[in-house]
C-alpha cells in the first residue's frame, strides 16, 4: 500500500516521470512510512523568489570575498533555478530587488512557512532586517497568515532552519538565538522545536538539510560531522543521514519528489554519485557558482509555499 502510493505521486509527478525510473529503489520501511504520512507537507504550489540588487556583487555579506561575483552569471543562475521551479510543477512570484538590501535574493532567511502558516524571522544580521517587509505582504497576498517572532530579544535566519515534517531543528548560530527558538516554538505549537548550537558554519543549513522525507544530508567537515553528532541525539524524529565529503554538497531542496542538488563540478564525481543513488528520487543538478561566493545555498533561493 505504501509502496504504491509512493511510486503513484511520482509517476505522476510534474517531471512525467516513469514508474521504472523508481522501480529498484529500496526503500528503508521507516523512512517509507514516514514518507506517506507527510508526504503533504512537502507538496508546493508556489514559490517566492526575488530579483537580484547590483548591490548584490559589492555589498552582500561574505565570509570569504576573495572571488568576484559576475553579476550576468548570477542572473543567468537565477533564471535557470527559477526555470528548474517551474519544471517541478510550482507557480513562481519574483519580487522586485531592493538595492537596499544587497543579499534580499535569499529569501528563505525571511520566513518559515508550514503549511498556510509563516512566522517572520528576524534576521540576525542587521543589514538583512528590512528584507522580511516585502516577504510579508507577498505572503499574505497569496493568504498566508504571518506571525511575528514574539520576544523582541529573538534573533532567526530561516537557513537555520530545518522543518522535517516531525519537527523543527533549529541552528543555534551567529545568526539565530535561543529566545527565537522558543519564541518558535510559540508560533508552531504542533510541532516540537529543537535547537541544534552550531558553530564554523554560517547556517544550519550550509551544512544539512532534509533531502527528502526522512533523510538528512550532512557536510564532511569538523564542525559538519559535530552537527551530525548532534543531530543524532537531540533530534526527536527518526532519519536517515547520508554523509558527504563537502558541506555543500549537502544542500539540497526537497520538491514535490524531487531533489535540487548542486552540479557534479560544483561539489566533485564522488557527493554527485552518492546523491544520484543514495537519493533514490529524480535528482535536478542546478548551477549555484555565484551565489556560493556569497555564502548561498540552494536552498536559500526560494519560499516553497502551498497556496490553497
Ligand atoms: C548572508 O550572509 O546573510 C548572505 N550573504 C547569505 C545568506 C544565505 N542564506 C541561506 O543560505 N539561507
Amino acid at each position: 500500500m505504501h509502496v504504491l502510493q509512493l511510486l503513484r505521486i511520482t509517476a505522476s509527478g510534474p517531471l512525467g516521470l516513469s514508474l521504472k525510473h523508481f522501480s529498484s529503489a529500496t526503500v528503508h520501511s521507516k523512512t517509507l512510512s514516514y514518507a506517506t504520512s507527510t508526504r503533504s507537507l512537502f507538496n508546493y504550489t508556489h514559490a517566492i523568489t526575488r530579483g537580484i540588487p547590483k548591490s548584490f556583487v559589492e555589498h552582500s555579506l561574505k565570509m570569504d570575498t576573495s572571488e568576484q561575483i559576475v553579476l550576468s552569471r548570477a542572473l543567468e543562475q537565477m533564471k535557470n533555478y527559477i526555470d528548474v521551479l517551474k519544471r517541478c510543477g510550482l507557480k513562481v512570484i519574483t519580487l522586485p530587488a531592493d538595492e537596499r538590501y544587497p543579499d534580499c535574493l535569499f529569501v528563505e532567511d525571511a520566513a518559515l512557512v508550514i503549511g498556510q502558516k509563516a512566522c517572520l524571522t528576524r534576521p540576525g544580521h542587521p543589514s538583512r532586517r528590512g528584507e522580511v517587509q516585502a516577504i510579508k505582504e507577498a505572503l499574505e497576498n497569496l493568504g498566508i497568515k504571518t506571525q511575528e517572532l514574539d520576544d523582541p530579544s529573538a534573533m532567526l535566519d530561516g537557513g537555520d532552519i530545518i522543518f522535517t515534517g516531525q519537527e523543527i531543528l533549529v541552528g543555534e548560530s551567529e545568526r539565530s538565538n535561543r529566545a527565537a527558538t522558543e519564541s518558535l516554538q510559540r508560533v508552531f505549537p504542533e510541532f516540537p522545536v529543537t535547537s541544534i548550537p552550531i558553530c564554523g558554519m554560517l547556517h544550519l543549513k550550509s551544512v544539512a538539510t532534509l533531502a527528502r522525507e526522512g533523510v538528512i544530508t550532512v557536510g564532511g567537515s569538523e564542525p559538519s560531522q559535530e552537527v551530525l553528532k548532534l543531530l543524532k541525539s537531540k533530534a526527536k524524529g527518526q532519519y536517515k543521514y547520508i554523509q558527504l565529503s563537502h558541506d555543500q554538497s549537502a544542500n539540497v531542496v526537497f520538491i514535490n519528489g524531487n531533489a535540487l542538488i548542486k552540479p557534479e563540478s560544483e561539489i566533485g564525481s564522488s557527493d554527485f554519485k552518492v546523491l544520484t543513488t543514495e537519493l533514490q528520487i529524480p535528482t535536478i543538478p542546478v548551477e549555484f557558482g555565484e551565489f556560493y561566493k556569497a555564502d548561498g545555498c540552494l536552498s536559500c533561493c526560494s519560499l516553497l509555499l502551498q497556496v490553497p
